[in-house]
């Protein structure tokens, strides 16, 4: 085992934002980082070489939908989450609470933690803190997140205030359960929705139990993105700056650049890949929906500044035709594309931040867009 198994290390800033490295025993995650979302077991309609492929140093993976199936106990027999799926760099795994509430499985919250029907065939489960935290293990998750609770925004402030101060009792109690396991780290959820004394009390909270990285939760759940930016204009800098800042389900590739820019080093998101599969493709120039007819006889790539096999082999054309026609591979590769689209832009900000351009680089981003020309 290296010295420091689980480290972060800050290379260069640019105003608020930051490029570096998080080193684990299963390697390198360059950051700022996007995490493609591998919620069952897999990234949907990519084989693990594909999504390294695409620049991915790791995934996110999901407490609540493989305790359900196949179950953590039964990848745990089969040799962790890596070894089942096939993929052996790092993983950060998501706790379940926050999926819990959202996916609206019949659930009954206490203050010890959360009772829920699967969504799958209705059966009962129980999760708190203690059990998140074995489930995660289990696993052989690299990067374990805390047990959290999350209230839909709007919320009224005394709603917000008690999940809150919820979240960091089970924030204690998920520290407490982790234990001490080198190479593996775990991450506390900042909450507190769009009051920044809240943010302020919860990072603080968070600050003296002491984790190996911190999130910004509670976000993208319905405030719109001004809002959302409001909040990260101060809420990094209420975490450690050593550390490094995970900003939770986030998004689109604007939200992504405003994130980045207020100090952000990773996030995941579907977006990429659940919006290929429907056939939304990112570009450098704009979204486009493939299966719009007015790609039906277009020769061109994609984008054609774009090195994925989807932009160097295929015309919008075929990718309208097997898209509109529900073929397997229409997925393959509007996925593959919007995958390659969310690294190459990770590693254009990387560049940017290093080399103090990020302002230049941001407008020049925003003007390719608005241009419209797509
Ligand atoms: N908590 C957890 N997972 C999450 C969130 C959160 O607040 C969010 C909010 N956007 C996405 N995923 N545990
Ligand atoms: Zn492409």
């Amino acid at each position: 085992m290296p010295a420091q198994p689980f480290a972060f290390r800050l290379d260069a800033t640019d105003g608020r934002a930051r490029t570096g490295a998080i080193s684990t025993p299963r390697g390198q995650i360059r950051t700022p980082a996007f995490m493609p979302v591998g919620t069952a077991a897999t990234v949907k309609a990519m084989l693990p070489e594909s999504v390294r492929a695409t620049g991915a140093d790791i995934l996110l993976g999901n407490t609540y939908h493989l305790m359900l199936r196949p179950t953590a106990e039964r990848i745990d027999r089969l040799g962790g989450l890596h070894r089942f799926m096939n993929w052996d760099r790092p993983i950060l795994t998501d706790s379940g609470g926050f999926q819990v509430m959202s996916l609206g499985a019949l659930r009954k919250l206490d203050a010890d933690g959360v009772t829920f029907k699967s969504h799958i065939d209705g059966s009962k489960h129980r999760l708190t803190p203690e059990r998140s935290m074995e489930i995660q293990r289990l696993l052989g998750s690299d990067i374990v997140m805390c047990f959290d609770e999350c209230p839909a925004l709007p919320a009224d402030r005394d709603r917000i205030a008690a999940s809150m101060r919820l979240s960091m009792d089970w924030a204690a109690r998920s520290r407490d359960a982790f234990g001490d396991r080198p190479g593996h780290a775990l991450f506390g959820i900042q909450q507190g929705g769009l009051e920044e004394d809240l943010r302020a009390e919860s990072a603080e909270r968070l600050r003296s139990i002491g984790f190996e990285g911190y999130a910004v939760g509670g976000l993208a759940v319905g405030e719109g993105q001004e809002a959302m930016f409001d909040v990260l204009d101060y809420a990094p800098e209420q975490l450690p700056a050593d550390k490094p800042r995970y900003l939770m389900g986030v998004g689109k590739p604007d939200d992504i650049v405003g994130a980045v820019k207020r100090g952000i080093d990773m996030m995941d998101c579907v977006l990429p890949s659940r919006s290929g599969r429907t056939g939304q493709a990112f570009t450098r120039r704009g979204v486009i929906n493939i299966r719009n007819a007015r790609h039906v006889d277009d020769p061109r790539p994609l984008d054609e500044e774009c090195g994925c096999p989807a932009c160097r082999g295929y015309s919008r054309a075929y990718l309208h035709h097997v898209s509109r026609s529900k073929e397997i591979i229409g997925s393959m590769l509007m996925t593959w594309h919007n995958l390659q689209y969310y690294q190459d832009l990770m590693a254009d900000m990387r560049a940017a931040i290093a080399e103090e351009r990020f302002e230049v680089w941001e407008r020049d981003f925003h003007a390719l867009r608005a241009a419209g020309d797509v």
